[in-house]
């Protein structure tokens, strides 16, 4: 796995003839990135460098499934939608390590036997795995929690830590994230139609990314215009982002990809490809990029990284 390019696997760009992505090509995004992704990685490494009083193993066990290779997408919108709306990435960058946490938290947590039960994430064995399950629960936990201390403490104006932490604390919580993850355990009984497919993944999959935008956009002190705009792009996003992550479990490369693929088919679940067909499932993750772009149009040049990515999204090999 490669860590120069933003994780697309082979060599080929994005589109035919590269993407511009108004005055900036994909390349210069990927440089961009590229930093932005070393400033995170090291400031979850800062971050998790917890004090004596955290027993190792669960210290170790939180670290080894934070600081595997992920792609960093979630901090990623954060920050580049902070620069979209005029802020600093240093102001955004505790938001984006906590939107990490919480990330690293729901994998762990999805991978255990009672749920996913998966043995392979991000390339290597998954917590329960290379622990243990109550050590991958816990791990989880701590995560979970550490993020809200991140945000707590670190966020910068120190007054927009109540609303982040609010913001976040509804995005994982019972409505979203989690009740997300309850109606796509549900829906394996039976049920399955386009429409609660796309409502179990606005929670699922969509609320963490949509308030990795929201989130940006709030430390960098944008109006409600902006604001609206980066959140439309990111509920457009996380559909892309699903439909993207449902046609790599049929079509993609299990050594690429990191994880087990085809477990989607095995267990019936309800999925963009099983429901829509291969053809129909691309045509929609391609009109929601569409729109995605079409929602930052209205913030210039600022958003033109946003606008790569999103492109980027439809055509990732992982
Ligand atoms: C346990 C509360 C709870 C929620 C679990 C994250 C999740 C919800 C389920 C994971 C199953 C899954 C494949 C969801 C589809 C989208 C997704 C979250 C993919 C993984 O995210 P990436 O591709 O992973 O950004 P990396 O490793 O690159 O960070």
């Amino acid at each position: 796995m490669q860590r120069e390019r933003i994780e697309a696997a082979g060599d080929e760009e994005p589109g035919s003839d590269g993407i511009m992505a108004g005055t900036v090509c994909w390349e210069d995004t990927q440089l961009h990135l590229d930093a932005l992704r070393r400033s995170v990685d090291s400031a979850l490494d800062g971050f998790t460098r917890l004090p004596e009083d955290c027993p190792p193993r669960l210290r170790e066990a939180m670290r080894y499934s934070l600081l595997a290779e992920g792609k960093r997408l979630r901090p990623l919108l954060v920050l580049l939608a902070a620069e979209a709306c005029g802020g600093r990435i240093s102001d955004a960058l505790p938001a984006a390590c906590a939107v990490e946490m919480i990330h690293a938290y729901s994998l762990i947590h999805d991978d255990l036997p009672a749920m996913d039960d998966d043995d392979l994430r991000r390339g290597r064995p998954t917590c329960h795995r290379q622990f243990d399950e109550a050590t991958a629960i816990l791990a989880g936990d701590a995560l979970l929690t550490l993020a809200f201390e991140v945000l707590a403490k670190h966020t910068s104006p120190k007054e927009k830590a109540g609303e982040c932490c609010a913001l976040l604390a509804e995005a994982a919580g019972p409505c979203r994230l989690v009740g997300g993850q309850v109606d796509d355990i549900l829906a394996e009984k039976g049920g399955h139609s386009p429409e609660l497919l796309e409502h179990i993944h606005r929670r699922k999959t969509g609320a963490l990314i949509e308030v990795s935008l929201v989130l940006g956009a709030v430390l960098a002190g944008a109006d409600d215009r902006r604001r609206r705009a980066v959140a439309e792009y990111g509920r457009c996003l996380g559909l892309a982002f699903q439909i993207t992550d449902d046609l790599l479990d049929v079509e993609g490369e299990e050594d690429v990809v990191g994880k087990r693929l085809g477990k989607d088919q095995d267990r019936s679940k309800l999925t963009f490809p099983g429901l829509l067909g291969i053809d129909e499932s691309r045509r929609r993750a391609a009109a929601a990029v569409d729109q995605a772009c079409r929602a930052v149009e209205g913030l210039g040049a600022d958003a033109r990284h946003l606008t790569a990515l999103a492109r980027f999204i439809a055509e990732r090999k992982r």
